[in-house]
């Protein structure tokens, strides 16, 4: 057991900003998944929607489409890895939980799609409530907080008793500050200094920063090359109390935390 998660992106979009248009069919998909999980991910996150900046809403009638037989061909693995479907939608959610996802990461926090919560809660299912300042379409449109260490925990805080009161355990929640939604590479980066004041909240942070263009400012690499910054961001991140890592690179992240978590004591205080 290690002490901390790695969640695998499948991305079954034409259009995500790194691995968009990646898989010729359903079964490319599944084997990458497949994948994924020999090379350490506890969870694979299956997208059918693209939410990088600017990128334009999907019917949920194509995203379904889109999402279920890859989840299904998934299922049918018996891979022993839970399978979450990324979407901030209650018929996607309803589909994919149907063909096997036990997972729902929510990148508006049930703000979508209130009904979900319903789903979440009455399935006994886990979930992932993100931070995000407006919506894809324009949020990087010169975001602004007061404090955005403070803002996002504050709206976290208010997200997790929100999904309580539909009636989902705590235990059930994980929560993610949301990195490069609605945020410059500034807010990205205090995040980051200060992901123990989000951790403190109590429940697992899921962190997101992979190959993301933040990443891309520092180093000056494009999406291809972002590995080795994005493995920095997970080290940081897991010493600073995160404990999902929500990544394309799962073999280079799983080493990178390995050795991370190798030199803290157990409970990685
Ligand atoms: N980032 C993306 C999508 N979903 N979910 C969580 N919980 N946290 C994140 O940081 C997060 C997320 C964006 O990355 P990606 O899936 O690679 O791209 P796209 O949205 O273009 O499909």
């Amino acid at each position: 057991m290690t002490p901390f998660e790695i969640m695998g992106v499948v991305n079954v979009t034409p259009d995500s900003f790194s691995d968009g248009g990646t898989f010729d069919s359903d079964d490319d998909a599944v084997r990458h998944a497949r994948r994924l999980v020999e090379e350490g991910a506890a969870i694979v996150d299956i997208g059918g929607e693209s939410t990088r900046p600017g990128a334009a809403p999907v019917p949920a009638e194509e995203e379904r489409r889109r999402v279920v037989p890859v989840v299904e061909g998934i299922a049918a693995l018996g891979l022993g890895a839970r399978i979450s479907v990324d979407t901030m939608k209650l018929e996607v959610a309803r589909a994919a939980v149907a063909a096997g996802a036990t997972y729902v990461n929510d990148v508006t926090a049930f703000r979508h799609d209130p009904e979900l919560a319903g789903l979440v809660a009455e399935r006994g299912l886990e979930c992932c409530l993100m931070h995000m300042l407006g919506e894809p379409r324009t949020m990087q449109r010169d975001p602004r907080y007061d404090d955005v260490v403070s803002d996002v925990k504050a709206f976290l805080e208010e997200r997790l008793a929100a999904a309580v009161a539909a009636g989902i355990p705590e235990e059930r929640v994980q929560l993610d500050p949301g990195i490069g939604f609605g945020k410059t590479l500034e807010h990205n980066l205090e995040l980051l200094r200060r992901l123990g004041e989000i951790a403190a909240i109590g429940r697992p942070v899921v962190l997101g920063t992979s190959r993301k263009s933040f990443i891309g400012r520092l180093t000056g690499r494009d999406v291809a090359g972002r590995v080795h910054g994005t493995v920095a961001t997970c080290v940081l991140g897991y010493e600073r109390g995160a404990r999902v890592f929500r990544v394309h690179d799962v073999a280079a992240v799983h080493d990178g935390l390995s050795v991370a978590a190798a030199t803290l004591p157990p409970d990685g205080s």
